[in-house]
């Protein structure tokens, strides 16, 4: 049986996402209530635009289409929207616009969930927006999206997922060890689990669904451990879609092999301070080399490094592809 919330921050999570959830109901009703699109677009903008602004946004829309890296950023009142504050791709986003001189941009810190929800608003009205994107995501397979290029490198190249263990779990819990060890997939694998939760499916039904479907991957990463009898091993990670996909997933494995798994999660640093102080056993959602560096230079000595469980992830700044630009010198 899995066990939540042990520190206690879940609850917090749970009610960002419920409000999240309430407001996109209220604007759904809204653009579905509108026969005009205009007047859907005016209510949805005049809660903090003010009329010229929003003028200026209609006129852009009206003509063409198509507007110029500043014309968005008047749109946008200058604003990328962000997910946590604590996450690697915050601090890579804060760098990009010290480095492409784009000092009139702020990033909106929010979640995951809100970030996916504003993504999902813009493209019902196709209006512009800019998020800090990652794949793998969900959100690929579900809007038309683009990362702007990004000449100065500041996201970096492609980057690893890796798996942390606290020290002495190898001979605390050898066969978790070895599972966790072993653990290695595809951004398609992680990507399937995403998408069947992002169309409804529970999360533990998601990763049993893609477990059934992928026995021989699994059976690899198992192959010659034993079972053990109800032992407790303590998962965390951050509620990015992403790593919520990937923790229920290597959860269900170790609970198939008899350990009593809980799954906890946290902000990314605490994410990594709760393993390098042996509160948690371990984690899969290390980001690397870029996104999560400044976590592994505090904490990596204190905890042990089993290498990639996926390779070739990406960060960046994403846009919908219907937007007219394609880099983020474009902002200028
Ligand atoms: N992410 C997804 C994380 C790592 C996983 C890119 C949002 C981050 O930025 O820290």
């Amino acid at each position: 049986m899995r066990k939540m919330h042990k520190f206690g921050l879940a609850a917090g999570l749970s009610v960002a996402l419920l409000a999240a959830c309430g407001d996109n109901a209220e604007e759904n009703n809204n653009a579905a209530g509108n026969d005009n699109a205009d007047n859907a677009a005016e209510e949805n903008n005049g809660a903090d635009n003010n009329a010229a602004e929003n003028n200026a946004a209609d006129d852009d829309a009206d003509n063409d289409g198509e507007a110029s890296g500043s014309d968005y950023g008047e749109e946008l009142e200058y604003t990328i929207t962000g997910i946590d504050a604590g996450a690697g791709i915050m601090s890579a986003a804060e760098d990009a616009l010290e480095t492409y001189d784009l000092s009139d941009w702020d990033i909106s810190a929010s979640s995951d969930a809100a970030m996916t929800q504003a993504l999902g608003d813009a493209f019902e009205n196709e209006e512009p927006i800019i998020v800090t994107g990652w794949t793998p995501h969900w959100k690929f397979s579900e809007y038309d999206l683009k990362f702007l290029d990004d000449p100065e490198g500041v996201f970096g190249e492609a980057e690893d997922i890796h798996t942390f263990v606290r020290e002495d779990l190898e001979s605390d819990m050898p066969e978790a060890y070895q599972v966790l060890d072993n653990f290695q997939w595809s951004e398609d694998d992680m990507g399937e689990i995403m998408v069947s939760i992002q169309e409804g499916m529970d999360e533990e039904e998601a990763a049993r669904e893609w477990i059934d479907a992928n026995e021989d991957m699994v059976a690899e990463w198992t192959d010659g451990v034993e079972e053990v009898d109800g032992e407790q091993i303590d998962l965390v990670f951050v509620a990015w879609d992403s790593e919520i996909a990937s923790t229920n997933m290597i959860a269900l494995v170790l609970e198939d092999l008899g350990y009593e798994v809980s799954m906890d999660p946290l902000e990314a640093n605490f994410m990594f301070q709760a393993v390098a102080d042996g509160q948690a056993d371990a984690m899969v959602a290390a980001w690397l080399p870029l996104t999560h560096d400044h976590l592994v230079e505090e904490y990596g000595d204190s905890m042990e490094d089993l290498g990639a469980n996926l390779e070739g992830a990406r960060t960046g700044l994403v846009v919908p592809e219907y937007m007219d630009i394609d880099s983020i010198e474009d902002l200028q």
